[in-house]
């Protein structure tokens, strides 16, 4: 009778490729695409990384089934950029048992999880968010009512892009936000609450707007448009993303600050993978640098701008 085999199963062979799973957010944004098009575009250019990547379209439900497949497949590292910073728990336990590392980009998790992610690839939304209001202050010469345009409910980048907005505002208190509301960081929602927000008594009298990323800023500028006034002039904008679009908006005057935030984070994520593979110790937050772009330092940069 044929021996039943007793050996383990194979492991997985070892192959000299990096093997990343990736799980995307969605394309919610021009800065999410550009996102996208830098991490695909770095896997395509280095034969030595395997990228499976997975398009959530914004639903965290569909980012825990790309993570369990990642697991399934034994895939060397989990990277993900998570739609909000709850809910992560359970799945990244078992990425943890699985012994694979996990790597976040561009969004953070609950601090309390911390021990469940080796690294975070992304910018400092608070710091984002204090430039945002000291430039707003200066355009409105610190006094004015305000609209805050917030991203996706619950996602670190707006929930810290408020935190530090709202910390800096306290240093200027002739400036009111009048009303701050999600736009979910697209630029046909932030439109539609912007055009909402105009209407009703709080838009009556408004000085600036700040949104927490350039889509809704764009979305913004129609509705003010639409609505006889001036974006630029009548009404300050300070958006952040950096996307090339809002450095077209602020040489038409249209756009006062735009605070950037990089999203070309594909060589540092798969160097990172590289790096965990060869059994290197990774930083807990690789941090990304980015400048505070205003009128003619916005339209010099305007030509050498990737994204
Ligand atoms: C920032 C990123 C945000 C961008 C938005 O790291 O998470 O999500 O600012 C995008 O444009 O939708």
């Amino acid at each position: 009778e044929t021996s039943k085999s007793t050996e383990a199963p194979p492991a997985k062979p070892a192959s000299d490729k990096v093997v990343v799973g990736f799980s995307q957010i969605g394309a919610e944004s021009g800065w999410r695409g550009a996102e996208t098009q830098s991490i695909q575009d770095t896997a395509k250019a280095d034969s030595t990384i395997e990228l499976k990547f997975s398009d959530a379209q914004q639903k965290q439900e569909n980012q825990i089934k790309a993570i369990r497949s990642f697991i399934a497949q034994k895939v060397d590292v989990i990277a993900m950029a998570p739609v909000v910073e709850t809910g992560w728990e359970a799945v990244l336990k078992e990425a943890k048992d699985a012994k694979i590392p996990v790597i976040l980009v561009d969004r953070g998790i609950d601090k309390k999880n911390e021990d469940l992610y080796t690294s975070f690839i992304g910018s400092d939304f608070i710091l984002e968010g204090q430039n945002a209001a000291k430039a707003m202050a200066e355009h409105l010469g610190d006094k004015g009512n305000i609209i805050e345009l917030e991203g996706t409910v619950g996602a670190s980048a707006a929930i810290d892009r408020k935190k530090g907005f709202d910390d800096e505002m306290k240093n200027h208190p002739n400036i009111k936000i009048v009303k701050s509301q999600s736009g979910d960081f697209t630029r046909a929602t932030g439109k539609q609450v912007m055009e909402a927000i105009l209407k009703s008594p709080e838009g009556k009298d408004i000085q600036g707007v700040y949104a927490h990323n350039d889509d809704m800023a764009l979305g913004a500028i129609q509705a003010i448009e639409e609505a006889g006034k001036k974006p630029g002039s009548d009404i300050k904008i300070v958006s952040v993303d950096g996307i090339k679009e809002a450095f077209e908006a602020i040489k038409a005057g249209k756009l006062n600050t735009v605070v950037e935030c990089n999203p070309l984070l594909g060589p540092q994520l798969f160097q990172a993978a590289k790096d965990l593979k060869a059994g290197k110790q990774l930083p807990k937050w690789i941090k990304s640098n980015e400048e505070v772009f205003s009128g003619q330092k916005a339209i010099d940069a305007l030509p050498n701008r990737k994204y």
